[in-house]
């Protein structure tokens, strides 16, 4: 399939907007809001008052903080959760407040995930919210992190919320992590906030016990059309770390820049990481760079998953090293949107020890078990020498350990143990897919005409393509994973991934704009049982997170397929008088 790039976009931010859902609201404007929030101008969602009568109860800093009023009721319902937990149990009545007194519990092994959840809880609520290991914490008040297991699988989790303390249970820190996640959306939205607001704190009282539906749920970033510092990427990582999505994909090269430092080949960065789409000086990442993305991501049980997209799209590695190009010559550097033209040759040894040496530095970097390989949009070389490429390259990936994910045009080389291919077609027929499938192969589902994050929202949206069609977010939602191929056994399907290509996106607020709030309709796909799935709940619990984005001054497409709240921005602590 060849992409038709849109005439491209104008970069201009949006100016200032009124939060009414018909333009894109800038952390401007949202700390705009949240000042006349303060102020009194604005309703909150639900009517109850906000602004200085509200606020002028806070305690300012250095006076007591009220913590324990009698009859505080949680403003999350308990199932309000995205994804939605597959099992919740409410227990009305059983509501656990945070107070100044609230102790953080885990054991040993369980530690760094209480250090995270903390570190999530006390910016907003101001809570010492202390972390012991010491096994004779008291028993009231408590917040018991344990890694016991409540036999819900590798990453499931369980939440006990009761008057006298919560409890949760996993039998991994992953499924803890989960469960962390959980706990801080059923706060309400002004948890997010990055300084001390308002409470109170209060936990809706009952029992979740959740699991996901697909162990591979993921998004890919593209960071080699436009580049993306270490922050930004960290960054993407918090938003799929919330919604529970266990994978980044990082496509590390392509055409426009290659930007993951190889020690053998230096030039790959040095001459190749120097441009990027429009011209602009593109970057490219140190191994302690990657290091630290895989760090971060793993601490969030984010796998990275690196790609070194071969044979085509190599034209950045090419400028490097002209001796790879197959006629000889050395290319210019490509600043453009096309693809297809530039390739690997498949015919000459020096692309194997080229593709050994990459792979076996990236693969030594890599914890996660898995290397993409690329594999699409090679137009330039024959099926047969395509194919005699793909079957040299997979054994490679096997030597280095790891385990082959590529782009589905790789079908049909030979079956290589454990390999995945990524769907990326629009069609339910794809024979030499299925065929592959029979081989042993199995599927992560990208299909481009709904998990695409570089599609525009609808044809007037500011930025992306339009090749796939427009996404909005009920198309992003209305589908099955398992069910969207023909001839392909539901058993075949890993999960689901999102890409993010960014021929079109060149900073972190347009990324953000484009993930959300799309990203967390596919997590949804990707961890709720599938009887779980209806639009018209999904679309009032993903309402719910629009305020939380504005409190964390996150920007996201207020999509009118939504029912957000007219602005629920929650009202600062007043500065002491
Ligand atoms: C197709 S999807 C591509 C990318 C483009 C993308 C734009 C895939 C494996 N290849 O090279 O960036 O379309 O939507």
């Amino acid at each position: 399939m060849s992409t038709t790039p849109s005439p491209a976009p104008s970069a201009d931010p949006p100016g200032p907007v009124p939060l009414d859902g018909t333009r894109e609201p800038t952390v401007a404007d949202l700390a705009g809001s949240a000042a006349a929030l303060a102020a009194g101008q604005l309703a909150t969602a639900d009517g109850t008052p906000a602004g200085p009568e509200r606020a002028a109860t806070v305690p300012g800093p250095g006076r007591a903080v009220v913590t324990t009023v009698p009859g505080r009721r949680a403003t999350v319902a308990l199932g309000d959760v995205l994804p939605v937990p597959a099992s919740v149990r409410p227990e009305p009545g059983a509501d656990f407040a945070l107070t100044v007194d609230t102790v953080i519990h885990a054991g040993p092994a369980a530690r760094a995930e209480a250090d995270r959840l903390a570190a999530l809880l006390r910016p907003a609520t101001g809570l010492p919210l202390p972390v012991t290991v010491d096994p004779a914490a008291p028993a009231a008040d408590t917040i018991t992190l344990a890694l016991v297991d409540p036999g819900l699988g590798p990453e499931g989790y369980r939440l006990d919320v009761t008057p006298t303390g919560v409890r949760l249970t996993a039998a991994t820190p992953a499924g803890l992590g989960h469960g962390v996640q959980t706990l801080r959306q059923l706060l309400p939205a002004g948890v997010e906030s990055p300084a001390p607001v308002d409470g109170p704190w209060v936990l809706p009282g009952g029992t979740i016990a959740d699991r996901p539906r697909f162990g591979y749920r993921g998004a890919m970033l593209d960071v080699a059309r436009h580049f993306f510092g270490v922050d930004e990427v960290l960054r993407v990582v918090d938003h799929l770390a919330r919604y529970k999505l266990n994978h980044l994909h990082l496509h590390l090269t392509d055409d426009q820049g290659w930007r993951i430092a190889v020690e053998s080949w230096p030039r790959l960065t040095e001459v190749g990481g120097a441009t990027q789409v429009g011209g602009g000086p593109g970057g490219w990442y140190t191994r302690d760079d990657y290091r630290r993305i895989v760090r971060y991501a793993a601490e969030r049980h984010v796998t990275v998953v690196p790609e070194i997209d071969l044979p085509g799209h190599t034209n950045a590695a090419l400028t490097a090293y002209g001796q790879l190009a197959p006629d000889g010559v050395t290319p210019s550097p490509y600043t453009g949107t096309e693809v297809g033209f530039s390739y690997l040759d498949p015919d000459r040894e020096l692309t194997y020890s080229f593709v050994a040496d990459v792979l076996g530095e990236i693969a030594a970097l890599t914890p996660g078990p898995y290397l993409h390989i690329g594999g699409d949009e090679a137009f330039k070389v024959p099926a047969d020498a395509y194919a005699r490429f793909v079957d040299r390259v997979q054994p490679i990936v096997a030597g280095t350990g790891k385990t082959v994910l590529g782009w589905h045009q790789i079908a049909p080389a030979a079956h290589s143990p454990g390999r995945v291919l990524q769907y990326w077609g629009t069609t339910a027929a794809d024979p030499a897919v299925a065929d592959a499938v029979r081989r042993g192969a199995r599927l992560l589902m990208s299909p481009a005409d709904r998990t695409y994050l570089d599609m525009r929202y609808t044809p007037e949206s500011r930025i992306g393509h339009d090749w796939a069609g427009a996404i909005d977010v009920r198309r992003a939602y209305d589908w099955d994973p398992a069910g969207y191929l023909d001839d392909v056994p539901a058993e075949a399907v890993l999960g689901l991934a999102a890409p993010l290509w960014t021929e079109y996106v060149t900073s972190r607020a347009e990324i953000e704009y484009m993930l959300l709030p799309r990203l967390p309709a596919l997590a949804e796909l990707g961890w709720s049982p599938r009887d779980t799935h209806d639009w018209e709940a999904f679309r009032r619990r993903l309402a719910a997170q629009g305020p939380r984005w504005e409190t964390a001054g996150t920007g996201y497409h207020r999509s009118p397929e939504v029912p957000w709240p007219v602005a629920a921005v929650p009202a600062p602590r007043v500065p002491e008088s």
